[in-house]
């Protein structure tokens, strides 16, 4: 009986030790999170998971993120719960990189975007409880947890002309107030950790400069990361 235990238990932290360091990128609309995942995605040992924006898009023939930017006072819970759950498939995701990289969590999802339509009073309190409710019911009994976040910190107008030049449909009525908010939201949150309880370090990158020079800063994280894994 006791060697079965001690191999259950050897079995348990084999499976422990199996768990991919898992890394949120995290930062404004247009911050340039593809860009960087990209950058990973030529790595061996990394696994990058994209957001699902293109799921958002079409959801059995709707565009769920249109809907949401239309009359978010109206369709922000149905957009919102979608992403909670699609964020939720990313998380409970098994890959079989040592790294699991994920551009934003379920964390951003609540504390920056769910957040933002509240204040605004955007969305009506009932649905907000549903979703928080939601919220803290999944990160009760299910496994959301990263090891590293990383901020890639910029300012509200440059991430506005990058939103501008990108021309997403859905995205342009969005105003520069909006990135504002959501920017103080991100600040509050991971900068000076004022508001939310935030799920792992944070490592902050400028990312107002042009992405394409951002090589030399990509490499950090890559050293950072190598480091936090030896
Ligand atoms: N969005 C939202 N609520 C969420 C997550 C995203 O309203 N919980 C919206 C904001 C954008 C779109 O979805 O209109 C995609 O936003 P992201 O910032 O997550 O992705 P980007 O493509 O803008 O990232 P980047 O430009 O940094 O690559």
């Amino acid at each position: 009986l006791r060697s079965r235990s001690e191999s259950f238990t050897k079995m348990a932290r084999d499976y422990m030790n199996s768990q991919p360091f898992t890394v949120f990128v995290e930062g404004n609309i247009g911050s340039g999170k593809t860009t960087f995942l990209k950058h990973f995605a030529s790595l061996d040992n990394v696994a990058t998971l994209s957001e699902p924006v293109d799921r958002w898009r079409n959801v059995r023939g709707k565009n769920f993120l249109d809907l949401m930017y239309t009359d978010p006072s109206r369709w922000g819970i149905t957009f919102q719960t979608y992403v909670q759950l699609t964020m939720l498939d990313l998380h409970t995701q098994v890959v079989d990189k040592t790294v699991k990289m994920m551009e934003r969590s379920i964390h951003s999802a609540r504390y920056c975007f769910v957040e933002n339509l509240h204040q605004s009073g955007l969305m009506p309190e009932p649905d907000f409880i549903a979703l928080d409710e939601w919220f803290n019911w999944i990160v009760k009994n299910h496994d959301v947890s990263g090891n590293l976040i990383i901020y890639l910190r910029t300012s509200p107008d440059v991430v506005h002309k990058r939103m501008l030049a990108r021309a997403r449909t859905e995205e342009s009525c969005v105003p520069l107030e909006y990135l504002e908010k959501l920017h103080q939201l991100h600040e509050d949150w991971l900068f000076h950790r004022s508001s939310f309880s935030c799920p792992a370090p944070v490592l902050i990158i400028d990312a107002n400069q042009d992405l394409n020079l951002m090589a030399s800063e990509f490499s950090n994280c890559e050293a950072q990361i190598a480091e936090a894994l030896s």
